[in-house]
């Protein structure tokens, strides 16, 4: 039987990066659907009544909410092609809590730099306190050979959004990250 799989989805977005990433690793087919996060789509609201946001993937009918479970859910479903998890139970954990700390460090930080109610002093702050986390994230995966990381899983889940959003906060800011 077909699989009938949608996104909902805001082209910008990191989280829905993610999403795009696994299904391509993958190879899944899809209908992409754009979302108006300002006036939001009857559709996303009935998918994701908790919490009203993309990504969200429906699955022949069924929404499965938040990038990381629907990153998940991907690899589990679609076990024909390449896991993107590692296997080892370890490192699958370890994996997790990048992600974790991207989703609840990074990305709350840097949404910071281009909120126009901040003011300069305390996007200055955030600035600084967004480098301080790209250290600690470069120290953990830096001298590391990417394929430490069973099928690249961090690389491919987690890398690609924070260059897209490192990509936009240089350009939205112009602060200097070095590489
Ligand atoms: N933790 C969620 C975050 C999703 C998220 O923040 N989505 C944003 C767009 S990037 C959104 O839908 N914002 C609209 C809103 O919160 O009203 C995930 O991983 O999927």
């Amino acid at each position: 039987m077909g699989e009938e799989v949608k996104l909902l989805d805001f082209w910008p977005s990191m989280f829905g990066m993610r999403v795009k990433i696994a299904l391509a690793e993958k190879g899944v087919a899809y209908e992409y659907v754009e979302q108006d996060l300002r006036n939001k789509s009857p559709l996303l609201l009935q998918m994701n009544p908790i919490h009203k946001q993309i990504p969200v993937l429906i699955h022949n009918g069924k929404p499965i909410c938040k990038s990381s479970i629907i990153v998940e859910y991907i690899d589990e479903f679609w076990k024909d092609k390449a896991s993107l998890l590692p296997s080892d139970p370890y490192e699958r954990a370890q994996a997790r809590f990048w992600v974790d700390f991207i989703d609840k460090k990074i990305y709350p930080i840097g949404s910071k730099l281009w909120n126009r109610h901040k003011t300069e002093e305390e996007k200055e702050a955030a600035a600084k306190e967004l480098l301080e986390c790209f250290k600690q994230l470069q120290e953990e995966l830096g001298d590391k050979d990417l394929f430490w990381w069973q099928n690249i899983w961090v690389y491919r889940y987690c890398s690609h959004s924070i260059l897209q959003h490192v990509s936009c906060i240089q350009i939205a800011w112009k602060i200097g990250l070095r590489s």
